[in-house]
């Protein structure tokens, strides 16, 4: 389950916030965010857990959205979730896919842009390409959160995005660094 949020800030109407928890038990928000791989299909980490509780009728439909490139997100039914949607995103491999930065603020970018399409008003990410794409872990979280509020100005629809972390290491630096981030921001 989740815990009570580690930090919470507000920017234009927008919450975001971070937990402790699995992705794939989010059941109050409209949709969450996939770790995918380029085919879509299921794998380790968050595109493992979220596959096993959606079932192989996500992969069915993710089929025919194949093959998606680093930087780039794709929005399905959530099937055995309790969710509205999954909205799969590329994050790019450390190292490999470059400019790394920049493909991993388009993720985060896309999934809000494809939920403000489909009227969604909550989003949860996982911290995406730090698992196996090995993105270290406080780059990413700086590229994610600058991002997130760089845009929280722009939505409409999306009014709670929420970052889930598995682990009690990787939540304490993000809040920190969500802290950090909205404090350097402050004019907002
Ligand atoms: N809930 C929340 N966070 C999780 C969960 C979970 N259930 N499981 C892992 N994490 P990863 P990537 C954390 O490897 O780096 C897949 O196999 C994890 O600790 O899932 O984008 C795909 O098929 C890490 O911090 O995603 C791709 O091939 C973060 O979520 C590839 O791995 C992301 O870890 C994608 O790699």
């Amino acid at each position: 389950m989740t815990d009570a949020a580690a930090a919470s800030i507000t920017r234009h109407g927008v919450r975001i916030e971070c937990v402790r928890g699995d992705i794939a038990r989010q059941p109050d928000m409209d949709a969450v965010v996939n770790a995918a791989n380029a085919q879509l299909m299921p794998g380790g980490g968050v595109a493992g857990a979220i596959h096993r509780a959606a079932g192989p009728a996500l992969a069915e439909e993710c089929a025919a959205m194949a093959p998606i490139r680093p930087g780039e997100a794709v929005i399905s039914g959530a099937h055995g979730l309790p969710n509205r949607h999954v909205i799969h995103c590329l994050g790019p491999v450390y190292g490999t896919d470059k400019p790394e930065a920049a493909l991993l603020a388009a993720c985060y970018r896309n999934a809000l842009d494809l939920a403000e399409a489909h009227g969604l008003r909550s989003v949860a990410f996982p911290a995406l390409s730090t698992g196996i794409f090995g993105y270290p872990m406080a780059d990413a979280a700086r590229v994610a959160f600058s991002t997130l509020l760089a845009r929280a100005q722009n939505l409409q629809s999306v009014r709670h995005i929420r970052f889930v972390l598995f682990d009690p290491s990787d939540l304490e630096l993000h809040a920190r660094t969500l802290n950090d981030i909205a404090g350097e921001d402050d004019s907002t």
